[in-house]
């Protein structure tokens, strides 16, 4: 018998809804679903079934028996590792209150049995890998409209222009934005594209700059000086919805057309084309904000000009430019229940000092890197354990080696994940979840123009000892006592807890896989803007009004990115269509597809070094090194050496991932601490790295 299956895609951090086709308890297919992707599915979610039939990953609870991080691990049931978890937890507690313990998630909609656990132990101590991702946009995206970045949803599709600074979108993917942005192109819309490198979206574009590394900020101040100056922008809006454009127009004053061309090493013609351009395709211009950027001591500010470029473009709430994303109030709906919801708020400062010693940053999950300081010193008081949920700190932040100093002062550390992850392998419990196919997950809102929601449904069941994480944390939750948080025995029990105020049931997703929220797409009447913004003000703060109060500037003055020394490159990264970050390295599939990452170095420089393209290199970094192939081209900038992040991998159980390609993360030595002070994002390009050829016997993946 054939059964359709509604999921979730788990492949990378995208959640692409998909129809599981299962035949006897075996999945025979998967696609996109239907009634939002038309089936699309890209190379990672397809190779899902790989993940599934994989058997290089954790089949039970692990406890490590050896010293951290070698690899000695004692298989035990789920009750052993649990009691195991818990004994240590609350002798963790008594000693040093539940504020010693912290929780790390990748986030998305489904953490929300993890977040309810921390609290209900009653610890500030959420965190999240965000400070080396979406951080400064999201803080930039406050400082502007008073609202984060996921409410905004972007109407690529019908936009006539789209301008992408370094967010590669046909690479680093979400199934549903990439169709959009084809469609687009194919409806005769223009796409600009702008990197230090060429790439797949950039072959797409309409126009492409090869901009010098680090300089998006002026590019962006010499087109907002641009746009004024030909009145390029719409003046209506700008009037009515916002605060701060006399300083803004006064400050971009200096910052010429001409001189951004130059500092960034492009042709002020192209430049003016380009401005020209968008005067004519506006208000139906996206400039997307971007996603990843946590990368130069400036990303906070350049990703707030890119916020004030979409508004100088007037294209809030108005077909092909960004709409303000809708929630259940909006449709005049009933919310959800969220287990998070149920324990008081923990009444301790966070150890990360977000919210009280760094007050401009958004409380939310705080900033993860500077728990590691607080480890080390004990201050603002003691950290004890360290729990992993979907996340790999060692992967996900710079120089692990550095971070297991830190995380030494540690009693427990958890991995709750799914494969080895590096932090698993020097953590002292496995628990290992079951992998999506596996597994359900709650009910979650998706916010959009068409608000709805979303659940996973188990596919099959687990092929090993593993278990979902609403049944760990669950578990957990009793064995400590705060059991009563979690009001459900099975995921039917939870599901109908959480729906019981919407009257909508979970029979109810069976015909599409999503509950919709509203018949058609629900847009504010632009004219009625005012109150849509939750700044000061109420309205779109050009300037700051918080950022004032904090005597910190909405406007800075441009600093050009330091020049790298001599002989030296600045290292920067990105992600490949086949892969996400380190966890599908080891994909038997995905694997084959491309094995190890290769590093890009401009031909001009490559020659000057003696360095022909498959080279082997060893790339140098304050005592650090990797070993990579080089792949010689002139589609870089000859100041940057660039991978593919995720790969270098150390876990010797993971035999096709094993030390195959190289890992950017080991060579930012230092760079853990260095921190945007404004957005909170770390600085993960503000680093330089030698390149020679190498003399290593390259057959050796391991240097004796
Ligand atoms: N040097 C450098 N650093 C970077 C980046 C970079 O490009 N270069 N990229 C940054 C970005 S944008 C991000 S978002 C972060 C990503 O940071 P990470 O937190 O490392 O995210 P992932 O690698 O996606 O996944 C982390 C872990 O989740 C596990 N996992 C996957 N699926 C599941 C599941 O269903 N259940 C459970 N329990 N676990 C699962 C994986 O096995 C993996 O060990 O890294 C950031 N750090
Ligand atoms: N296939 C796949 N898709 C993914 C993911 C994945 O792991 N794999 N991860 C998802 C996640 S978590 C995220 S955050 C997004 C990230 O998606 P993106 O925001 O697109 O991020 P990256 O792919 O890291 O980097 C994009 C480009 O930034 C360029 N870059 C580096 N320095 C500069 C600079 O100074 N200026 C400019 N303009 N460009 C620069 C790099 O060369 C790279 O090509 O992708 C998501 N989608
Ligand atoms: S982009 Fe690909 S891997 Fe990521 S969720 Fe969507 S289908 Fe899955
Ligand atoms: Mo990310």
């Amino acid at each position: 018998m054939i059964n359709s299956v509604w999921s979730i895609c788990g492949m990378c951090t995208a959640r692409c809804p998909i129809r599981v086709e299962v035949e006897n308890g075996t999945i025979s297919w998967l696609e996109g679903n239907p009634h939002l992707l038309d089936g699309a599915l890209c190379a990672k979610g397809s190779a899902g079934l790989a993940l599934l039939a994989d058997d290089e990953r954790p089949q039970q609870p692990l406890i490590r028996r050896g010293g951290r991080g070698a690899g000695r691990w004692e298989g035990v049931s789920w009750d052993a590792a649990l009691d195991f978890v818990a004994e240590k937890l609350k002798k963790i507690i008594a000693q040093d209150g539940a504020r010693s313990v912290i929780m790390s998630c990748r986030g998305g909609p489904f953490v929300d049995p993890a977040k309810a656990f921390i609290k209900a132990l009653g610890s500030p101590n959420f965190t999240n890998h965000d400070s080396a991702c979406g951080r400064n946009v999201h803080h930039a995206s406050l400082s502007v409209y008073g609202l984060g970045r996921s409410d905004f949803a972007y109407d690529i599709k019908n936009a006539r222009h789209l301008v992408l600074f370094g967010r590669n979108l046909l690479e680093s993917l979400k199934v549903g934005e990439a169709n959009q942005v084809l469609d687009m192109l194919d409806a005769g819309g223009r796409l600009t594209y702008v990197d230090v490198r060429q790439t797949v979206t950039g072959l797409k574009a309409t126009r492409f700059f090869l901009l010098r590394p680090g300089t998006d900020y002026a590019l962006t101040l010499g087109m907002i000086h641009g746009i004024i100056k030909a009145g390029a922008y719409d003046k209506d809006f700008v009037d009515c919805y916002t605060a701060g454009f006399d300083e803004l127009a006064a400050f971009v004053e200096p910052y010429t057309v001409d001189w951004a061309a130059q500092e960034c090493g492009i042709k002020t013609k192209a430049l003016m084309g380009f401005i020209d351009e968008l005067g004519q395709d506006r208000p139906r211009v996206i400039f997307h904000p971007g996603w990843m950027l946590a990368r130069y001591r400036d990303s906070f500010y350049a990703s707030r000009n890119i916020h004030l470029l979409n508004v100088l473009m007037g294209n809030v709430e108005i077909k092909g430019g960004q709409i303000l994303a809708k929630g259940v109030k909006d449709c005049a709906r009933k919310g959800i229940r969220n287990l998070v919801d149920g324990p008081p708020a923990p009444e301790e400062r966070r150890a990360d000092g977000v919210g009280w010693k760094h007050t401009h940053f958004d409380k939310g999950p705080g900033l993860f890197q500077l728990y590691y300081e607080a480890m080390q010193t004990a201050e603002p008081y003691p950290l004890k354990s360290l729990f992993c949920y979907r996340h790999d700190p060692f992967t996900c932040f710079p120089d692990p080696a550095a971070q297991k100093r830190a995380l030494d002062h540690l009693e427990l550390i958890v991995s709750i994940d799914t494969h080895y992850s590096e932090f698993g392998w020097y953590s002292d419990v496995i628990l290992p979840e079951s992998v999506y196919l596996e597994r359900d997950c709650g009910v979650s809102v998706q916010k959009g123009p068409n608000p709805r929601l979303i659940y996973r449904k188990q596919a099959v069941s687990p092929r090993f000892d593993t278990k979902p994480g609403w049944w760990i944390f669950k578990q957990l939750a009793e064995r400590l006592g705060v059991g009563h948080y979690f009001p459900y025995n099975t995921i039917d029990e939870l599901w109908a807890w959480q729906l019981e105020p919407t009257g909508i049931t979970i029979a109810d997703f069976d015909q599409k896989g999503f509950v919709d929220l509203t018949d058609k797409p629900v847009l504010f009447d632009r004219e009625k803007l005012s109150g849509s913004f939750a700044t000061p003000s109420g309205k779109i703060e050009m300037v700051s009004e918080k950022l004032n109060k904090e005597a910190i500037p909405s406007l800075k003055p441009y600093a050009s990115p330091i020049k790298p020394p001599v002989g030296m490159y600045r290292l920067v990264f990105g992600r490949s269509a086949v892969h996400a970050h380190g966890h599908t390295i080891n994909n038997p599939l995905l694997h084959e597809l491309l094995p190890a990452n290769t590093l890009w170095i401009n031909k001009r420089e490559a020659g000057k070094l003696g360095i022909a393209d498959g080279d082997w290199v060893d790339v140098i970094a304050n005592g650090a090194s990797g070993l990579i192939q080089a792949k010689v081209t002139e589609f870089i900038h000859p100041e940057a050496v660039y991978c593919i992040h995720g790969f270098g991998r150390q876990v010797p159980l993971q035999s096709r991932a094993y030390h195959a390609g190289m890992s950017d993360q080991k060579l930012q030595v230092g760079l853990l601490t260095d921190l945007d002070p404004v957005g909170g994002g770390l600085c993960l390009c503000e680093g330089f790295v030698e390149v020679r050829r190498s003399s290593k016997n390259v057959k050796r993946s391991v240097e004796l």
